[in-house]
C-alpha cells in the first residue's frame, strides 16, 4: 500500500462528520453522536435525525419529483448513475476511513465494501440501459401490436443495515433508482456517516436531492417512514424479524399495496467430506467464518465435517484460527476487527456463556489487555451435535463444528433445510454425485463448491435467499431491478375497425 494513501488515512482518523436529513422544515430533531466500535472515545461525527413533519416534508418532495425522474427515461438514469459510480471512486479513501472509524471495518474490507458500491451502480445503471429504454413487444394476433413498459412505481424506502454500510446502502437505492423511483434512503443507526457522504457524492455527481433523500434515524424513523401511505415499496436488508415488522406495518397502512424486498438473516452451514482437500478446507472456513468478525449475512456458522476427516480438519482450523489477528481496523496486520457495538458484543458474550453452560465444548481466543475498550469479542469454535442446538443466528466470529457420518447426508440437508433460512451453502468434495445431490436437494439462494461463501460479486454471483432469509429476487442478478418497477401493457387494434387510417391504405 502506497505511503501517501495510509499517511491520507492517517490524516482522516479525526475528522468530524455528519449526518443530516437531505431537508428540513425546521431544526430537525435529535442529535446523536456516531462512537467508533473499536475505541468509544472516537466519536466519528454526529446524526441529526428528522422529525415527523421532516419524514412528511421529505415523501412529498419524492412523490412531487418521481414523475420527472421516470419521465427522463432509462438511458439518461443510467448515465447519471454511471456518474455516481465515478465520483463514489474518486472518494474511496475517505469511505474506506469511514468504513473504519464508524463500523469497524478492515482496510480490505474497506476497499472490497467501496469496490462493491460502485459495482452496483454501474450494474444497475447496464440494466435501465437494457430494461427501461425501450418498450418490449409483445406476440399476438395480425391486426394488434402489444407492448410492454417498464416504469418506476413510485417512493421507495431503502433501509440498509451497518454490516454493508456503504455497498448495501448504495445498491438498493442504485436499483430503485435505475428503475424511475424516487428514493427515501434511510441507513442502519449505528452507520449513518458513510451513508450521508455516499449521498453528497451522488447528489454532486448529478442525481436530484428530491429524487435520493436521506433520513439518518433508528428503528422510529423507519416506523415513520414505512407507515406512509404515499410510500410504493421498502427494499430492507438487516434482520428476518424488522422484515416481519416492516411488513406488517406496509400492510397496515392505507394506499397501495407496497412492495418489500427483503434480505435478511441466514443459518449457514459448510459441509466437507473426506474427499476435501484440507489446506484448501482450512483457508476457506477461516475466511467464511471469521473475515468481516463473521458480520455478513453470508457467513458461515456450522461446519459439517465427515467423521473420519475431522480431527485433522479441526486440528489445522483451529491453527489457522489461533493465528488471526485480533485489533485495531487500522492496523494493517488486524485480521478480526471488532462488532459494531457494546450490544452485538454482548449478545455474542451471552451465546458462549450458554453453550458453557450448556457443556459444549468450546475454544476461544484471549483478547490484549487493551481491546477491552472497545467492542472487540474473542472469536471462537464451538462443537455442537447438530444444527438444532442452535436457536437463532450469531452475527459474529463463531464457528459451531458438527461431525457426520459420510452415509448421512440426506438427513445434514434436511435439517439445514428445516431452520427455514435459506441463505448460503458451502461444500467442499471432490466427488461429483455429492455435489449434484446437495445442489438439488439444499434450498439456499447461493451455494458455493470448494472456495469459501462469502463475498458474493455483482453479477457473477447474484446475492440473496429463500424463505426466512428474504424474498429475492438477487441483489446484483438480472431481476432485481425489475422488481422495483411496474409494467404496463399498451395493446392497440392496428385494423380498420381500429380506425387506424394509415394501416388502411
Ligand atoms: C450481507 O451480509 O448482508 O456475499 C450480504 C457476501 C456479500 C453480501 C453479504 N456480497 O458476503
Amino acid at each position: 500500500i502506497r505511503a501517501d494513501i495510509l499517511a491520507k488515512l492517517d490524516e482522516m482518523k479525526t475528522h468530524q462528520w455528519s449526518a443530516t436529513p437531505t431537508v428540513l422544515v425546521d431544526e430537525g430533531g435529535e442529535e446523536h453522536d456516531v462512537i467508533s466500535p473499536q475505541d468509544p472515545d472516537d466519536v466519528v461525527g454526529t446524526a441529526l435525525y428528522p422529525t415527523s413533519d421532516d419524514v412528511d416534508l421529505a415523501i412529498t418532495r419524492a412523490v412531487n419529483a418521481q414523475r420527472r425522474w421516470d419521465a427522463v427515461g432509462g438511458l439518461a438514469r443510467a448515465d447519471i448513475l454511471e456518474s455516481a459510480a465515478n465520483n463514489l471512486e474518486a472518494h474511496t479513501l475517505e469511505l474506506i476511513s469511514l468504513c473504519r472509524r464508524e463500523a469497524g471495518k478492515t482496510l480490505i474490507d474497506g476497499i472490497l465494501e467501496v469496490r462493491e458500491a460502485v459495482d452496483f451502480l454501474r450494474f444497475y445503471a447496464s440494466e435501465a440501459r437494457m430494461q427501461f429504454a425501450s418498450p418490449m413487444p409483445l406476440p399476438g394476433p395480425t391486426g394488434e401490436e402489444n407492448r410492454l413498459r417498464l416504469a418506476g412505481r413510485g417512493v421507495f424506502a431503502t433501509i440498509s443495515p451497518w454490516n454493508f454500510p456503504l455497498a448495501i446502502f448504495v445498491g438498493p437505492a442504485a436499483a430503485a433508482l435505475a428503475a424511475g423511483n424516487t428514493v427515501i434512503a434511510k441507513p442502519a443507526e449505528q452507520t449513518p456517516l458513510i451513508a450521508a457522504h455516499a449521498v453528497r457524492v451522488m447528489h454532486e455527481a448529478g442525481i436530484p436531492n428530491d429524487v435520493l433523500q436521506l433520513l439518518p434515524g433508528g428503528g422510529e424513523v423507519g416506523g415513520m417512514i414505512t407507515s406512509d401511505p404515499r410510500l410504493a415499496g421498502v427494499a430492507f436488508t438487516g434482520s428476518t424479524h424488522t422484515a416481519r415488522a416492516i411488513n406488517r406495518s406496509l400492510a397496515e397502512r392505507d394506499g397501495p399495496i407496497a412492495t418489500l424486498v427483503a434480505e435478511t438473516g441466514g443459518q449457514n452451514a459448510m459441509i466437507v467430506d473426506s474427499s476435501a482437500l484440507p489446506e484448501q478446507v482450512t483457508r476457506d472456513v477461516v475466511a467464511s467464518s471469521f473475515q468481516s468478525a463473521g458480520q455478513r449475512c453470508s457467513a458461515l456458522r456450522i461446519l459439517y465435517l465427515q467423521e473420519d476427516v475431522a480431527d485433522t480438519m479441526l486440528k489445522m482450523i483451529k491453527g489457522a484460527f489461533e493465528a488471526q489477528v485480533i485489533g485495531d481496523p487500522a492496523d494493517l496486520a488486524t485480521d478480526v476487527g471488532p462488532v459494531i457495538d457494546a450490544e452485538a458484543k454482548q449478545g455474542l458474550d451471552d451465546h458462549v456463556a450458554n453453550m458453557r453452560e450448556r457443556g459444549f465444548r468450546v475454544w476461544q481466543r484471549d483478547l490484549a489487555p487493551e481491546l477491552q475498550k472497545g467492542s472487540f469479542f474473542a472469536p471462537a469454535i464451538i462443537e455442537i451435535n447438530s444444527i438444532e442446538d442452535l436457536d437463532k443466528e450469531n452475527f459474529g466470529p463463531i464457528l459451531h463444528v458438527v461431525r457426520f457420518k459420510g452415509a448421512e447426508l440426506d438427513k445434514i440437508i434436511d435439517e439445514i433445510n428445516s431452520t427455514g433460512y435459506g441463505l448460503t451453502l458451502g461444500l467442499h468434495s471432490r466427488i461429483d454425485g455429492t455435489r449434484q445431490f446437495v445442489e438439488a436437494h439444499a434450498k439456499v439462494g447461493n451455494f458455493y463448491v470448494n472456495r469459501n461463501q462469502i463475498g458474493a460479486v455483482v453479477e457473477s454471483q447474484p446475492f440473496g435467499g429463500e424463505g426466512l432469509s428474504g424474498t429475492g429476487p438477487k441483489a446484483g442478478g438480472p431481476h432485481y431491478v425489475a422488481r422495483f418497477a411496474t409494467e404496463r401493457v399498451t395493446t392497440i387494434d392496428t385494423t380498420a375497425a381500429g380506425g387506424n387510417a394509415s394501416l388502411m391504405a
